[in-house]
């Protein structure tokens, strides 16, 4: 049982995805917080930058550490579908938090609900069947997560309302939570999404929306990766659109992809050809040695062969 693990563990390892977004950052969060009332020693880990500095009013995101410690005798990963995304090496005991219909299920235990709308909420269910009682912090933490992962609740199940009011109640800032993860726009983020919107092409009957942003777009607007998601799901909101395709170009080299679909089609089905994954609604995956172009039309003949049911 992963609760004996946990208790026997002398140094844990919280573990967010590299380039961690509010829910993987908030799960590791809300943990940090029960692991230190348990008077563990704990690590906060995260393999690459956090990239977007407005997830720093996360409780204990400060504590957030590059180097994996030597020591680590338990590790805990959190909305994380693939082992390698993790950054590590290590082979001991390890717990993975996840909700992605992609994940590989690669702990000793796995706590994976695919139904749930973000693994913030599989970390509640879990406390609450545990017992775990939820101080302030980490309902901040479990929130933040929530909101985020439910574009500020415009996915919702009746758990998911539930497990809201329940944390508003435990001490969780709404304010605080949407002013964070929506609120704080760049001037660069609306350059870019200016020139995004303008770029955009339309395809496939007008069904899918494509975006194309390169090095140069991004230095021209000063604008960073993730700045580049708001026009993809503002494109969903067009009547005809369904699919919406958004292919990076990496400093590194190679391109990121990204894809959301509103009805039909499987984004995670859509990217495990190209060794990505995540749900049904929203997946991305990496692209090693093509163009932008190339990596576009590989993606979309895939989503008309799906398309076509070939
Ligand atoms: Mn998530």
């Amino acid at each position: 049982m992963s609760v004996q693990s946990i208790d026997k563990a002398s140094h844990i390892i919280l573990v967010a995805h590299e380039h961690p977004d509010a829910d993987s950052l908030g799960s590791a969060c809300a943990f940090y917080s029960h692991l230190l009332r348990l008077s563990k020693k704990v690590t906060l880990f995260c393999s690459t930058d956090i990239g977007d500095k407005n997830l720093l009013f996360l409780p204990w995101s400060d504590k957030i550490c590059h180097t994996f410690p030597l020591d680590a005798d338990l590790v805990m990963s959190f909305d994380c579908g693939s082992f390698k995304r993790l950054g590590i090496t290590y082979t001991g005991e390890l717990i993975n938090f996840d909700h992605h219909i992609s994940n590989e299920h690669y702990g000793t235990y796995n706590y994976v609900n695919v139904n749930a709308l973000s693994t913030t909420q599989v970390i509640y269910e879990w406390f609450i069947a545990n017992d775990i009682k939820i101080n302030g912090k980490m309902a901040q933490s479990l929130y933040a997560g929530l909101l985020d992962d439910t574009s500020c609740f415009r996915d919702i199940t009746p758990a998911v309302l539930h497990m809201g009011s329940s944390l508003i109640a435990l001490g969780a800032n709404h304010e605080a939570c949407v002013k964070a993860l929506f609120g704080c726009h760049s001037l660069a983020s609306l350059r870019l999404k200016a020139i995004m919107l303008r770029e955009m092409e339309l395809v496939h009957d007008g069904s899918v929306a494509v975006f194309k942003v390169t090095q140069q777009m991004l230095g021209e607007s000063g604008a960073v990766l993730r700045d580049c998601k708001h026009p993809l799901e503002v494109s969903l909101r067009l009547k005809v659109v369904t699919t919406a395709l958004l292919a990076v170009e990496l400093k590194s080299g190679g391109v990121k992809i990204s894809l959301r679909c509103s009805e039909a089609l499987n984004a995670s089905e859509i990217l495990q050809h190209y060794g990505g994954g995540g749900h049904a609604s929203r997946a991305g995956a990496r692209l090693a040695n093509v163009t932008i172009d190339e990596a576009v039309e590989k993606v979309l003949s895939q989503i008309r062969n799906i398309a076509q049911g070939s």
